[in-house]
Order: structure tokens, then C-alpha cells, then sequence
């Protein structure tokens, strides 16, 4: 993605910050598409942190982005140490600048955020063990039950209308008209993959509308790669990448968890032949998810977390092959195609879902019998 110049080093922007110690060395760091991640070690204790420049393509006000993130990590860390756990840990919090701030903004104008580094977990781009997809589950349950009486009014929409798959679909077909790259024609089956399910786009937008579904505070980009799992125990520590907390619906948490989780081969893999949803690991989610939402979905709810995996796989693809045809401009890409290679995942996960169907109806009802 393109960026304006930076004025300083990552390196340099680190001693802007309140770090204990001396900054020793700076690396980038994770798999996230979206902010630029380094990982800072420095001679004091603790000697790593996170340091995090907000894009600000993707996040037109990131000043908004920062104050929802004080309040949200304030208000967890409240319910979190109320409930006997332990807030340092369990949840982000902010490293301050030297004068105190809450984040930096550097001479190009970009918003810059330090957190500390949560030690002895890791986050995972693919499942490797079933347990910790259950974890994960538990813990985007247990984020929605802990902002259950936030006030949701007070927080910033940070990408307006971020989940509005029908909204999504417009700008999809809109990008495919103007094929600025005149990338369309070779792609055209997958086009087609996505113009030709409107119902999935238009699906939630109704149940909102309708007022069949609440609106909650949710976290909105539940990848498993943004739970930290601990190494010891296998446990999920604390839910990370807090940029788009905002009112949103818990299918979608729920589906954005499985479309990346549940699947058998990374969200980036080009042999389509290893890429299915894995029945086992939609149930272990579910069951992890049931529980930290303990009870508070209501049935019309439960009974769409189906759809919510399919509506979110398929959003998903829509934005990695819109994203393609508009040149990559959106989601950091490592190689040419990187955005036509997700968009491929993506739609043989819907299909493979189509498939599954009745099983994964009947695992959320057996499972929600049990909870
Ligand atoms: P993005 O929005 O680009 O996905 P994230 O906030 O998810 O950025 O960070 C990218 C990666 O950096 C995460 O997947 C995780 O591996 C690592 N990371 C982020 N915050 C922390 C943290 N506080 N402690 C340890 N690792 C972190
Ligand atoms: C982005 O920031 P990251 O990498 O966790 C994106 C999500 C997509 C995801 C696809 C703000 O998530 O919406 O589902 O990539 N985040 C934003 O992997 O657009
Ligand atoms: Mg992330």
C-alpha cells in the first residue's frame, strides 16, 4: 500500500515513547493486513512492546480509532480486574508517550500507538490445534459479554458501514464496471461467484432492519490471528487489534472467526485442493463461542450463526477480489495476485459451506441445546 514518506524511523519514532530502558532494536512484526506492526526491544523490564503506525488509508481518523481504543481497553480492564483477572495481561493497553499522550503523530501526519507486548502467547494464521480454535471462540464470546453494557453510542464508527455486505456488493460492482487495470476478463467465473448470491449480501441488512436482530458492541475482525494463545497453557490470553470495536451483529464476529479459523489452509493458499471448512473445528469454535456469549444470543441469533460464516467468507472474498481489481490498494500484498489468491480461498470456502449446509445447522442446535 502506498504511504506518504515517513519524516522518522521506526527506530526514532520508538523514543517517543514511555519504554522502560533504551531501545535496542526495532523489527517488523505479524501477519496483520492493515497497520505497520514492529515489535521493540529496549534494556529495561519488560523488553518488548508493540509499536503500531495506524493506517491511515484504511482509517481515515485514526485520532477517532485512538480515543475508541483508550475507552474500550479502559472499560475491559475495569470488568477484567472486577472479575478477578488480571487487566496487564488480559487486555491491550497503551504505552504513553513521553509527555504522556496516548499516541504520537510523526511529521507526516501518521498516528503511531505503543501497547504492551503480551509475553509467552502467540497468534496463529492457521489452526493447529483444535483446542486453541475453542479458546478463541471463548475469548470473542467472553470481548462481546465484556462490553455487553458499554455505551455504544460513544464510539466512533472507525470504517463506516465496515460489515454492510450489501453495501460491500455495490462497491464490488462498481469496481468491476470501472476495471481500471483491466484485470476483469481474466477473472470473470470469480466475478461472477459473488454477483451471482445477492441474497447472502442482503441477508443481515434485512434482519437488522427488521429489528430481528440486535446491534451489540462487537469486535468486527475476530481472524484467530488476533487472539493472543498462551504458550503454556494453550489458553487465549487476551483479543488483540481493537481498531474496529464498534456496534455490529455477533453472527458476524462469529463468522469472521470461521471463515479464517475453520479452514483447513491459510486465507493466502494458492492450491485450492487443501483449502475446506472443517466440521470438527466449526464445532469447536461454536461450543467455545456459546459459552463466552453464556446464554446472551438470543435464538434468532443462534440460529444465523451459520449464515454469519457464510456472510462473512463471502464479504471477505468480495473485498480481496474487489481490492484486485482496484490494484491492491487496501490489503498489504506479498506477491502479484496475493488479493486474487484470498479471493480464491474465500469462495471454495463458501462453496464447501453450501455443502455442509445441514450439518453445520445441526451442530449449532445440537451445541446450543447443550449451553
Ligand atoms: P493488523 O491490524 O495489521 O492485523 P494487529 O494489531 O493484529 O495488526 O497486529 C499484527 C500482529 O502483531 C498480531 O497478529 C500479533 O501477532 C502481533 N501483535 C499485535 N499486538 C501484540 C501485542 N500486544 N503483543 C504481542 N503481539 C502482538
Ligand atoms: C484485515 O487487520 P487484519 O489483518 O486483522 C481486515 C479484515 C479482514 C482481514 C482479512 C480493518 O484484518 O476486515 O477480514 O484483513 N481489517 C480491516 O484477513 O479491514
Ligand atoms: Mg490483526
Amino acid at each position: 500500500m502506498s504511504r506518504s514518506l515517513d519524516a522518522e524511523n521506526p527506530r526514532d519514532l520508538a523514543g517517543h515513547f514511555a519504554f522502560p530502558g533504551v531501545v535496542v532494536d526495532v523489527e517488523r512484526y505479524g501477519s496483520g493486513h492493515i497497520n505497520d506492526t514492529y515489535r521493540v526491544r529496549t534494556d529495561g523490564e519488560p523488553s518488548f512492546h508493540i509499536l503500531q503506525r495506524i493506517n491511515s488509508a484504511v482509517f481515515p481518523r485514526p485520532i477517532e480509532v485512538m480515543e475508541n481504543f483508550v475507552s474500550v481497553t479502559n472499560h475491559l480492564a475495569r470488568v477484567i480486574e472486577q472479575s478477578g483477572g488480571d487487566p496487564r495481561r488480559e487486555t491491550l493497553q497503551l504505552v504513553p508517550t513521553c509527555e504522556g499522550k496516548p499516541f504520537h503523530v510523526d511529521a507526516a501526519g501518521e498516528v503511531w500507538r505503543a501497547t504492551q507486548y503480551i509475553r509467552g502467547a502467540r497468534t496463529y494464521d492457521l489452526c493447529e490445534n483444535p483446542e486453541h480454535f475453542y479458546q478463541s471462540g471463548v475469548a470473542f464470546g467472553t470481548f462481546q459479554q465484556r462490553l455487553a453494557d458499554y455505551p455504544a453510542h460513544d464510539l466512533h464508527e472507525t470504517i463506516p458501514a465496515f460489515h454492510d455486505t450489501n453495501a460491500r456488493l455495490a462497491a464490488f460492482r462498481q469496481v468491476v464496471e470501472e476495471d481500471p487495470l483491466g484485470r476483469a476478463e481474466g477473472v470473470r467465473e470469480e466475478i461472477d461467484f459473488f454477483l451471482s448470491r445477492p441474497e447472502v449480501a442482503t441477508r443481515f441488512g434485512e434482519l437488522e432492519e427488521a429489528g430481528e436482530v440486535p446491534l451489540r458492541v462487537t469486535h468486527n475482525d475476530t481472524k484467530l490471528n488476533n487472539v493472543m494463545i498462551d504458550d503454556a497453557t494453550g489458553r487465549a490470553v487476551c483479543v488483540i487489534d481493537l481498531d474496529t470495536v464498534m456496534p455490529g451483529l455477533a453472527m458476524n464476529d462469529f463468522g469472521d472467526s470461521i471463515r479464517f479459523g475453520a479452514s483447513t489452509a491459510e486465507e493466502d493458499e494458492p492450491d485450492l485442493s487443501k483449502v475446506s471448512c472443517s466440521m470438527e473445528l466449526f464445532a469447536r469454535f461454536t461450543e467455545g463461542f456459546l459459552t463466552g456469549t453464556a446464554g446472551s444470543l438470543t435464538p434468532r441469533e443462534v440460529a444465523e450463526l451459520p449464515h454469519g460464516a457464510k456472510v462473512m467468507t463471502y464479504e471477505c472474498g468480495m473485498r480481496f477480489l474487489g481490492d484486485y481489481l482496484a490494484g491492491d490498494t487496501y490489503f498489504k500484498i506479498a506477491r502479484p495476485r496475493h488479493n486474487l489468491d484470498r479471493a480464491r480461498t474465500q469462495m471454495t470456502l463458501v462453496a464447501d459451506m453450501e455443502r455442509k449446509w445441514d450439518e453445520m445447522g445441526e451442530i449449532v442446535d445440537t451445541l446450543s441445546r447443550k449451553n
